[in-house]
């Protein structure tokens, strides 16, 4: 079986790049590696002449690279139009952001179908196909009815929400209807499941059976599976930068000396909560004076999607808010929030996170929100800080461990941050040796199996993959010198993500 994935874009590596930083691009090219394949979507360019030309490849080791450009037209209506003013906003539950057009829409269609088009010229028979997320929903249906019929998988990484909330988006019950083309669809929560589930059931009159849902004649799979990291490698990035003192880390030590650090690291995006996360950190200062001058904030925060107004609204308001806290809290040796707004690499990133005392995640709504993972991943054993985390990051369904907190509720937040700040070493050991416990059992190798044994499976009886087997890697015994602690403990309640882990106390975004 040959492995074909479709991404919106598709980034060559360079034949030099080594695939040491771990995250999604590397798990997916080692899924590729192993079973020779092909990684098909756009270069990311735009040209006028991009409908007419031919798919560019590329070879690397066992991985062909295929690329189209988009037009300019092509990119405003189903990249900036469709794809991030509507179905972003949308999946995120905000329907106030939300706008619709059917140029826009008809845009999004006419990609999907070129991309179906390039693609069954390079299909081979036992393709195993495996699309990902909202900009390529319909591309299945496309590719059926040019008369493929090789298992095709999709993974949602954004939220789904209630079709209370789909509905409202003009013609919403055919592009949902478009999912049943699938053999299995994939979502990050339980709760995105049942919400995609219900849509389909609603919108477009499918019949349901558990995960099994019908449409018409065609039947697929709705299941959860819960993105991860690459736990391992992020650890040793981590423990590694703190004892080479990198730039950025040194640079932090001698700029905060012996104050706190609490981090946050987003995309600039609405659906991150930066500039209500800043109100709270204001909040906290305010509720308790005590911390002022001991703890700062730093938000890194790169912007993207600068063409969608939205984000250049956002870019605009985070600077102004970061200014009136600093200017009506700060002192003249001291600066409460710092705001950086710039890409860092992988070691810098993971040598901050472990320097800070708090890692600060509350999103208003995230699929999964990798960041989470990362802070723990992170942390040094023997002192490790504290992960405030939102309830509507689908994170916290597994990682009820954190401190979970509305992030609507700027006072909860600011009560979140002091009582981080504030734990007890024993307490703080106790809640990472959980959470590592689940980020590592459920790792991005993990879900990448997962994904790929459900979809081979998919159409016959259901089977589940075992978790990782062999010797857990604990934390305690690393290889790289990090400081020696007591073993994991092992909690077969927390090492799985399953179904019940949805319903545990605290740990539900609903
Ligand atoms: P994103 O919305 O991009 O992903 P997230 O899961 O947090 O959100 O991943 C962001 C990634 O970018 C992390 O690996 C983070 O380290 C990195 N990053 C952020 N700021 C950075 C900076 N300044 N410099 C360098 N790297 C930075 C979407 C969905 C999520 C889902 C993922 C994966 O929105 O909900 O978790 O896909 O499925």
């Amino acid at each position: 079986m040959r492995l074909v994935i479709v991404s919106n874009r598709v980034t060559i590596p360079d034949r030099s790049e080594k695939a040491a930083a771990g995250g999604l691009a590397v798990a997916l090219r080692e899924a590729l590696d192993s079973h020779g394949g092909l990684w098909f979507g756009w270069s990311g360019e735009v040209a006028e002449n991009a409908a007419g030309a031919p798919v560019k490849t590329a070879q690397r080791g066992k991985v062909t690279y295929a690329v189209t450009d988009l037009t300019s037209a092509e990119r405003d209506s189903y990249y900036l139009g469709f794809s991030n003013r509507a179905l972003w906003p949308l999946m995120h539950y905000r329907l106030g952001l939300t706008e619709f057009s059917r140029t826009e829409y008809e845009g999004y269609l006419g990609v999907n179908r070129r991309f179906a088009k390039a693609l069954v010229a390079m299909l081979q028979p036992d393709d195993v196909i495996w699309i990902h997320d909202y900009h390529l929903i319909p591309l299945a249906a496309e590719l059926r009815r040019r008369g493929v019929t090789n298992r095709i998988g999709y993974f949602h990484h954004i939220p789904w929400p209630p079709s209370e909330v789909f509905g409202a988006l003009p013609f919403s019950s055919t592009l949902i209807g478009t999912m049943a083309a699938y053999d299995l669809v994939g979502v990050q929560t339980e709760i995105d499941a049942a919400n995609l589930i219900g849509g389909l059931r609603a919108l477009s009159g499918a019949s349901v059976d558990g995960d099994r849902v019908r449409v018409g004649r065609r039947q697929t799979s709705v299941q959860a599976f819960p993105i991860g990291i690459d736990v391992e490698a992020f650890r040793k990035l981590a423990a590694a930068s703190v004892r080479a003192a990198t730039l950025p880390i040194k640079t932090t030590r001698e700029t905060l000396g012996e104050r706190k650090l609490v981090i946050g690291v987003d995309r600039l995006d609405y659906s991150k909560g930066i500039v209500p996360r800043l109100e709270a950190f204001g909040q906290f200062l305010r509720s308790h004076p005590e911390h002022r001058g001991r703890v700062g904030l730093l938000q890194i925060a790169p912007p993207s999607r600068s063409e969608v107004p939205e984000y250049a609204e956002l870019d605009r308001q985070s600077d102004e808010v970061a200014g009136r806290l600093n200017a009506t809290l700060g002192e003249f040796d001291w600066t409460p929030i710092r705001v950086v707004k710039k890409a860092y690499s992988r070691n810098a990133l993971a040598g901050l996170y472990r320097r800070a005392q708090v890692g600060l995640v509350t999103p208003m709504r995230d699929g999964m929100n990798l960041v989470a993972k990362e802070y723990v991943a992170a942390q040094d054993p023997a002192d490790p800080g504290v992960l405030v985390l939102s309830r509507f990051a689908g994170a916290a369904q597994q990682m009820g461990e954190a401190l979970i907190v509305n992030p609507f509720d700027t006072h909860e937040v600011a009560d979140a941050i002091r009582t981080a700040l504030a734990m007890p070493k024993s307490e703080r050991i106790r809640r990472f040796e959980r959470l590592y416990a689940v980020i590592d059992a459920s790792d991005i190798g993990w879900w990448t199996q997962r994904y790929l044994a459900a979809l081979s499976n998919s159409g016959a009886p259901r089977q589940t993959t075992p978790p990782k087997t062999g010797p857990r890697r604990s934390p305690a015994k690393s290889a790289d010198g990090d400081r020696p602690r007591k073993p994991v403990k092992t909690m077969p309640a927390v090492t799985k993500p399953r179904r019940e882990r949805a319903a545990q106390p605290g740990s539900s975004p609903h």
